[in-house]
C-alpha cells in the first residue's frame, strides 16, 4: 500500500505580541528545530478540538479563540508529506505559563517576539513566516 499524507495541526498561540514555540528532539520529523505546538488529527476531530487537546497535552495550556488560519502542503521526501494546518488561538487565562509536558519530544517553550524568531526553524513554519505569514489579526503586529 502506498504512504498517505499525514495531517498535523499546529497553533500560534499568541501572547501579546509573542508566540509559543519549542525545540523539537531528535527522534521526530524536523529534530532540533524549533515550531510550535501540535500534532497528528486524530480520527473524527475538529481541527479547534485537535488544536485544544494537542496544545493541552504538550504545554498544559488552555486556550480560546481557536481559529483556522491557513494550511500548507508539504512534500519533504518520497516518504513524508505533511498538510499542515495552522490554527490561531489565545490563553484562556493570560497568567497561565507553559509547562514542557513531553520533555521526550520538547526541549522546553519559549515566547518569541516574530521578528526575533529562534533558528533553526521547522521547515513548513519557516517558509510561512520567511513568506511573510502573519499570525496576528488584523496585521496589529
Ligand atoms: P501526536 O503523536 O501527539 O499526535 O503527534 P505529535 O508527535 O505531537 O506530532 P508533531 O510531530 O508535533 O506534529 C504533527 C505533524 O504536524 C508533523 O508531521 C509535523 C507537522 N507540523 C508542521 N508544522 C508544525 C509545527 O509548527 N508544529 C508541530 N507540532 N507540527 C507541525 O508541518
Ligand atoms: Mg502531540
Ligand atoms: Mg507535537
Amino acid at each position: 500500500m502506498s504512504p498517505a499524507p499525514e495531517i498535523g495541526i499546529a497553533v500560534f498561540i499568541l501572547k501579546d505580541d509573542k508566540t509559543l514555540f519549542g525545540r523539537r528532539r531528535s527522534s521526530s520529523i524536523g529534530a532540533y528545530t524549533y515550531a510550535l505546538p501540535g500534532g497528528h488529527l486524530e480520527f473524527g476531530e475538529s481541527f479547534e478540538e485537535c488544536a485544544a487537546r494537542e496544545v493541552k497535552e504538550e504545554t498544559g495550556l488552555d486556550i480560546k479563540n481557536i481559529e483556522l488560519l491557513t494550511t500548507t502542503n508539504n512534500v519533504l521526501s518520497d516518504k513524508v508529506h505533511l498538510v499542515a494546518v495552522f490554527m490561531r488561538a489565545f490563553l484562556s487565562d493570560p497568567e497561565q505559563t507553559p509547562q514542557n509536558l513531553e520533555p521526550d519530544k520538547c526541549e522546553g517553550w519559549v515566547w518569541h517576539d516574530l521578528k526575533n524568531l529562534p533558528e533553526p526553524m521547522f521547515g513548513p513554519l519557516r517558509e510561512m513566516l520567511r513568506g511573510g505569514f502573519n499570525p496576528f489579526p488584523n496585521d496589529s503586529k
